[in-house]
């Protein structure tokens, strides 16, 4: 297999990385990401700066690595510049006290710009594999992200060779790579679980430059069981969607859905799994958690496209044991083909994700507190809901106890705007600003979803606002977050 290679050990292979490298690391969110790489990097830079040479490296992922690895990359201070999503608190920190810069990107649009040199070369890629051949095909694992992109346009390459995973993986993956601009072709994914491509990446073999063997599970741990609060919000996008499908809105046999990732998702998927009245659907979308794995096994999914199989190593070593069954239903994409707007668009996906707050005409803001603090970055969510059939987004209408309203007189940083956002779902109800006008938006938005509490103070803001188009009064329009910052609460 990998006689021709020179394998090394991580803190080896490491040595190989100079301060100042753009390194690319396979994987989306923890799944397929390089695991002892990542902690050998960061042994390198605390060495060296104790002997106070510099060493900070530009990473660029597909999503999420595991939050160990970016953590202790940020605490070793081995990061200058990161893109495009992280969900790792010590990163996060780093970020928000301008200590390292993060650039936060659509998740489907990383590897075109890669491609196009809008980030200049990529000096190395540390990619993990299931496989490698002496003619240089690499064969991936539980996450595809950018690995094809990142393996074809890095100078050099580490492989990280994951005994863990089971070598019948490569089944799920389909590589398919875009062209180049204008002679870009059409993707022929026309349902769900086409397959278009190859179950490896090729590449030239001599940029290989080292391969380390692990055996390591990915750093993926299951999200906290349902509450009552994931759970209404739940009910409430059941009762919409079946709503629409006894409309007629969405066909008989439904159409493929999108979910995010976390407790809001999983209650979600859970609850239009066990209802009845939902016909077995597809997933498209860019990760699948467990909730997704049970509904294939009961027969309620009937099959799902990602980009990732996130799901703790209990679950994916069932996958492996079970392999006959998945290996037909799920396919593995790279992520400019899961996230991709094209096919999004012509297959219909109804897209479920979760945003930080909404302002009164629809805007969403999914990534920055306050207009201030990165969360986590806008990941795959523009992808969906600015392409789907149905783009939905969902929220607990207060959070901190209350003290901080969802729904907001104009929101503080918009990721998503009024002309994406078609229906807003909170514990409280539904808003479906299909077809309304601005002042109607804010109608349904403030009557259905914001929190009692907060239903007085958002009528007297729409009341009190210049009118016009939209009402705004420009002077107040950020009290609740000046309240905040001053009083500990939005409402004084
Ligand atoms: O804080 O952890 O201190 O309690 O934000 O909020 O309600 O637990 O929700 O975990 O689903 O995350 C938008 C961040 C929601 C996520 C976001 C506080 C709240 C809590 C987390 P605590 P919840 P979730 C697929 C699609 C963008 C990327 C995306 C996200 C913490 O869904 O990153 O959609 N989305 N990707 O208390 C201040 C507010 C707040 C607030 C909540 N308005 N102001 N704090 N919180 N609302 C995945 C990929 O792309 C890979």
């Amino acid at each position: 297999m990998n006689q021709d290679f020179t394998v090394m050990t991580a803190d080896e292979a490491a040595r190989l990385i100079s301060h100042g490298n753009m390194v690319a690391f396979s994987g989306f969110t923890p799944a397929g990401a390089p695991k002892a790489l990542p902690e050998a990097l960061a042994r390198r830079a605390v060495a060296l700066h104790r002997r106070e040479q510099p060493f900070r490296i530009k990473l660029l992922t597909g999503a999420s690595i595991g939050a160990l690895a970016d953590n202790q990359l940020a605490e070793a201070d081995a990061v200058e510049w990161r893109a495009p999503y992280q969900t790792a608190p010590a990163l996060r920190d780093k970020i928000n006290r301008g200590e390292v810069n993060f650039v936060d990107l659509h998740l489907s649009e990383v590897a075109q710009m890669v491609n196009y040199g809008f980030f200049g070369p990529i000096d190395i890629a540390v990619i993990e594999a299931s496989a490698v051949t002496p003619e240089g095909r690499v064969y991936l694992t539980s996450g595809i992200g950018n690995a094809p992109v990142y393996l074809q346009q890095a100078r050099r390459v580490i492989i990280e060779l994951n005994a863990y995973h089971s070598p019948r993986i490569r089944e799920m993956s389909d590589i398919v790579s875009l062209g180049a601009p204008p002679l870009r072709t059409m993707v022929p994914i026309f349902h769900t679980l086409d397959r278009v491509g190859e179950g490896y990446v090729q590449i030239d073999p001599k940029k290989i430059v080292a391969v380390v063997h692990t055996h390591l599970p990915d750093q993926i741990t299951e999200f906290g069981n349902e509450n009552p609060l994931c759970l209404q919000i739940a009910r409430n996008v059941e009762r919409f969607l079946l709503k629409e499908l006894h409309a007629k809105r969405i066909p008989a046999g439904f159409l493929p859905l999108q979910s995010g990732v976390g407790n809001i998702n999983n209650a979600v998927l859970k609850v239009l799994g066990r209802n009845p009245d939902i016909p077995p659907f597809m997933m498209y979308s860019e990760v699948l958690q467990t909730s997704v794995i049970e509904l294939l096994e009961q027969e309620r999914i009937i099959g799902a496209s990602a980009s990732s199989l996130t799901v703790p190593p209990s679950v994916l070593e069932h996958i492996y044991q079970n392999m006959d069954f998945f290996s037909e239903r799920v396919v593995l994409r790279p992520q400019e083909i899961s996230n991709n707007p094209e096919i999004i668009r012509r297959l219909g996906v109804i897209a479920l994700n979760v945003g930080l707050e909404f302002d009164i005409y629809g805007h969403a803001n999914s990534t920055h507190v306050a207009g201030v603090n990165l969360m986590n970055g806008i990941g795959g969510s523009g992808d969906f809901e600015r392409n789907a059939y149905l783009s939905i987004f969902m929220a607990p209408s207060i959070a901190k106890g209350g003290k901080i309203s969802t729904i907001v007189p104009m929101c503080s940083h918009v990721d998503h705007s009024e002309h994406s956002v078609k229906v807003i779902i909170t514990e409280h109800g539904v808003a479906d600003l299909r077809g309304l006008s601005p002042i109607q938006r804010a109608e349904a938005i403030i009557g259905n979803c914001a929190h009692p509490l907060y239903r007085d103070y958002l009528y007297g803001y729409l009341a009190r606002g210049k009118s016009g188009h939209i009402h705004h009064d420009l002077a107040h329009a950020f009290d609740l977050y000046q309240n905040l910052e001053q009083h500990g609460s939005m409402l004084v």
